[in-house]
């Protein structure tokens, strides 16, 4: 059943659900995502998801009809999709029993608030949405991002590992200011460390990111470390339009303990180019990877193993990401 978040009626059916189990991004938006809904559905468990290994159907015995599935690829046998992702975006196709509100919003957070806003008190959050809005839509300042609002930097403590960001979705779910959960013994902890490693990690995105015809290539893989492209394109500045991160490491799978398998992700320079860059980043997560996608200045996929110009099948090695990368570059010079 497809109804959209403009329809009252998807509101009110996906109201009406029984959920008991919450699929989310494990960024920023994925966390206020799943703690606004966890404020209607406080008994649902909280599962992190990955769009590759959603996509490439390892949760799908966890996923039925008292799933909600957030931020993430929609699965047929859930029963509640919330997504704004252009890549997600439903057209036709028809699945039983599954409520989709997808709108082309900021974030997924967005629309969980509006369905949620005129049921359960989520005045607390609306400073915190306009930021989540900002940084998942692109829409963020360079002023803004060098600065120190705590949102910031509770976005850059959730994904340091799944403990803490639960501990996050949690006390923003019992209505805890960013503020004071910042000040949480153990997540003060992880904070202060992640003040401490800033200017360490924008020189190691320095030390290993260059750039061709305008697109900064940031090479992360094996460091052990992530960024977004906010922090690259901070860093590289006006010189790019567009970048792209490869991270991850090579050699592993998705179900491998804190390793998952070397990736791309695209975004746009946005600080530059403030409604919307020049280029559909999705023509290059979608070329080699048919599981890649996201949304046109901020995308992603997996680096595929590449034999004479075609995706073949065997383990991805070190030149494979070279491999990627030339063809891309083809892609991209095309604008
Ligand atoms: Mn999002």
């Amino acid at each position: 059943m497809i109804l959209g978040g403009w329809s009252m009626k998807g509101y009110t059916d996906a109201l009406a659900l029984d959920i008991d189990k919450i699929i989310t991004d494990s960024d920023l938006d994925g966390v206020f995502t799943a703690a606004i809904l966890k404020r209607w559905w406080p008994n649902a468990e909280v599962i992190f998801g990955h769009p590759g290994s959603l996509r490439a159907g390892m949760m799908d015995n966890v996923i039925d009809r008292k799933t909600a599935i957030c931020d993430l690829p929609r699965h047929p046998n859930c029963g509640l999709s919330i997504d704004h992702h252009k890549s997600n975006e439903p057209f036709g196709e028809n699945i039983d029993d599954c409520i989709i509100l997808w709108e082309p919003t900021p974030s997924a957070a967005r629309i969980a608030y509006n369905l949620l806003k005129n049921n359960v008190d989520l005045s607390d959050l609306t400073e915190a949405m306009n930021w989540v809005d900002k940084l998942d839509g692109g829409s963020i300042t360079i002023e803004e991002f060098n600065g120190d609002n705590p949102i910031l930097w509770i976005g850059r403590v959730i994904g340091v590992n799944e403990e803490i960001t639960m501990q996050i979705l949690e006390k923003i779910q019992h209505r805890m200011s960013i503020e004071d959960i910042l000040m949480l013994p153990e997540i003060k902890l992880e904070f202060e460390e992640r003040v401490s490693k800033q200017e360490a990690l924008k020189e190691i995105i320095r030390n290993n990111t260059y750039v061709v015809d305008r697109l900064a290539i940031a090479r992360l893989e094996n460091l052990n470390i992530r960024s977004n492209g906010y922090l690259v394109t901070s860093v590289i500045g006006k010189k790019c339009d567009a970048c792209m991160v490869i991270h991850g490491d090579t050699g592993a799978r998705f179900e491998d303990d804190n390793k998952y398998p070397v990736s791309a992700s695209f975004y746009t320079n946005s600080f530059l180019h403030k409604s919307g860059g020049v280029f559909d980043l999705t023509k290059l997560a979608t070329n080699f990877d048919t599981e890649g996608g996201g949304h046109a200045n901020a995308c992603g996929c997996r680096i595929k193993p590449i034999d004479n110009n075609a995706v073949t099948d065997r383990d991805v090695v070190s030149d494979d990401i070279q491999t990627n990368i030339d063809e891309w570059l083809k892609i991209w010079s095309q604008r």
